[in-house]
């Protein structure tokens, strides 16, 4: 009856609470008429089972249709169901079952999941949404390892020789950074204040960007050896730093034995359904990369090694702190439901966000089974209105439509550039009164900002990526600038100020945004918590002078007093009113 089913584990509010009952709404694309259906749970941990007419394993409730539209040579209807709350510690497990008037019952699985077209269950855990606390104060520092510094000559392997073969193709390879030269860097990351490290993945395999894992359990030897990342990390711990692990949970390596056991041994080899392949040999990958397979995180004995054993190792041995979740849209929904109540068993404050690229709806879907994700609209927004001169008011609405959807709890991460995406710089023209300027503003919005390396001194590109159809991303990911003659000394200066202003007011970090006044230029907007109201100007055209009272909206502001963050200047108010200059290009904070 049913050509394809949908419920994207999308039950609401996705992590409930002991009061709330949870609506379970799917939608069906079908032929024939579908009138009614069940959905069958239980509160045991046991799985549930049933189907129309026979007994069932623990409890029903129906299922009505609430809409129906045609679609194509069919129809699409929306089926609605209600589990009653529940006050238990085991999952709740459940399953639908939909019916047409004979009483044909058509069984479901979670849709993300890429080979499995068997009924499967899904479940939830009754609990608060909460992420950890230290994650809403993160200033986090993006290191792609092999770029950062090269503290020890002797693990350069498979290090080129950019003079031989020249930058752009030593680019492609390896260029000798490691986890000691991010050590020996240890000072200056201080200095600059960050209070969190994300390192780019460091497993064993054949490229320095480490995203084609040939062991999950090991560091390549170019970046050094798990006891130097151990030594780093509880080095970074001293200094109260965290320290985030970029975890590639979608695929592997097509050299990991893994794969290679699959391969030669086909159906008979343990590994076998630890990839999906199909019968004429080909098998699923990431975006058709055939060098990285993607694992079958929905085959139980998959899951299991991931959660069981790769999972805790980076965690609870080497002593991360949390995951940056690459391609987190890969793995199905039930996926990332197991591997939350895992990573928040071991412990609660253990921060994990993903990676999904996409629209601001898919990933708002991974609120609650994840803590947070990057804000990649806050990129592209910021990138059209500071280095393309757009609207301010594209600010705006990213802020607004952000508020409207986003839990408070899923914590976003924000940033102007990384390895993926051009240099901010260089998209800007490299005014870096650009930068200034949104990574102030940045600095000063909700949202846990990142410093992708060297932006703090100005990096920018010495390639055209236009030029490129292929491996474009070279360019976003040079050597970082040590030598101090070529480092931008007041950009530096203009980011240890921002990331104290942030540590030093909370209202930055956790309090309420409220925005004032927009026009094309110029954002005005206040910050908020019990300890302080800020007011905070960004303008990126002209020099202008607002009048305070107007901009309230109000005939005359009485006992109103400014006092000027960056320059302990105080402006008491005049005439019923304070005026305040922004510079071109400035920002002010009050
Ligand atoms: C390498 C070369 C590329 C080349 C490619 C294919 O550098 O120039 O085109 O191979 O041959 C890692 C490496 C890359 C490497 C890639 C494959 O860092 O350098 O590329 O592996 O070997 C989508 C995903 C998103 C993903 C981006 C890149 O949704 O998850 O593509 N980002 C993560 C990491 C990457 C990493 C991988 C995933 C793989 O951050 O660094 O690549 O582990 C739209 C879509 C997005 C799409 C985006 C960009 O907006 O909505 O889904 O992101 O475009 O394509």
């Amino acid at each position: 009856i049913a050509s394809n089913v949908n419920h994207d584990f999308h039950h609401s509010p996705f992590i409930p609470n002991e009061k709330d009952d949870v609506t379970v709404t799917v939608e069906v694309e079908h032929y024939g008429p579908i009138t009614d259906g069940s959905i069958y749970f239980t509160t045991d941990g046991a799985s549930p089972q049933g189907a129309r007419g026979e007994a069932y394993v623990g409890q029903a409730v129906p299922m009505s249709v609430v809409s129906t539209d045609e679609r194509g040579r069919g129809y699409v209807s929306v089926l609605e169901g209600k589990i009653p709350a529940q006050a238990n510690e085991t999952p709740v497990k459940y399953k639908v079952d939909i019916w047409n008037e004979e009483g044909e019952g058509s069984q479901f699985a979670d849709t993300n999941s890429l080979v499995s077209t068997e009924a499967t269950e899904f479940a939830y855990y009754v609990d608060e949404f909460t992420s950890p606390d230290w994650a809403k104060d993160a200033v986090i520092y993006h290191i792609f390892v092999d770029r950062f510094k090269d503290g020890n000559e002797k693990n350069n392997y498979d290090t080129v020789d950019v003079e031989e073969v020249g930058l752009e193709e030593a680019l492609k390879g390896w260029m000798g950074g490691d986890l000691e030269g991010i050590i020996e860097k240890l000072d200056y990351l201080d200095e600059l204040g960050v209070n969190t490290l994300y390192l780019s993945p460091v497993f064993e395999g054949p490229y320095s960007h480490g995203y084609h894992p040939m062991d999950f359990l090991d560091v390549d030897k170019n970046f050094g050896s798990l006891e130097v990342l151990k030594e780093l990390i509880a080095k970074a711990h001293e200094r109260d730093m965290k320290v985030v692990y970029d975890m590639v949970p979608n695929h592997s390596s097509s050299e990991h034995p893994f794969f290679q056991d699959a391969l030669k041994n086909g159906e008979n080899s343990p590994y076998y359904d630890y990839y999906t392949f199909y019968e004429d040999g080909s098998y699923e990958t990431f975006y058709g990369v055939e060098s990285l397979p993607q694992l079958n995180n929905d085959n139980q004995a998959t899951r299991d090694w991931m959660l069981e054993e790769v999972i805790p190792f980076w965690l609870e041995e080497v002593d991360f702190d949390g995951y940056r979740l690459d391609y987190a849209k890969g793995p199905s929904y039930s996926f990332w439901v197991d591997f939350r109540h895992a990573v928040k068993q071991m412990d609660q404050d253990y921060f994990i966000f993903g990676e999904v690229w996409d629209s601001r709806e898919k990933i708002n879907s991974y609120s609650g089974k994840l803590d947070g994700a990057l804000d990649f609209g806050f990129h592209d927004t910021f990138k059209q209105t500071f280095a393309n001169n757009g609207s301010m008011k594209q600010v705006s609405n990213l802020l607004k439509e952000n508020e409207a959807t986003y839990h408070p709890e899923y914590v976003m991460t924000t940033f102007l550039d990384n390895h993926d995406v051009p240099r901010f710089l260089y998209e800007a023209g490299n005014d870096s009164n650009k930068l200034k300027l949104a990574s102030f503003t940045q600095f000063t919005l909700p949202g846990a900002p990142m410093i992708y390396y060297g932006t703090e001194v100005g990096m920018s590109q010495s390639g055209n990526h236009h030029h490129y159809s292929d491996w474009k991303d070279r360019w976003y990911r040079e050597m970082m600038i040590w030598n101090k003659e070529e480092q931008d000394p007041d950009l530096f200066a203009h980011y240890q100020d921002i990331i104290a202003l942030r540590a030093e007011y909370s209202a930055l970090r956790t309090g309420t945004f409220k925005e004032i006044f927009v026009n094309d230029d110029v954002l005005v907007f206040e910050r908020e918590d019990q300890d302080a109201r800020l007011l905070v100007f960004v303008n990126k055209g002209a020099e202008q002078t607002f009048d305070l009272a107007e901009l309230y909206q109000q005939d005359r502001l009485t006992n109103a007093r400014l006092k000027n963050v960056l320059t302990q200047e105080r402006k008491p108010a005049k005439r019923g009113t304070i005026e305040v200059t922004v510079e071109e290009q400035g920002f002010e904070i009050f």
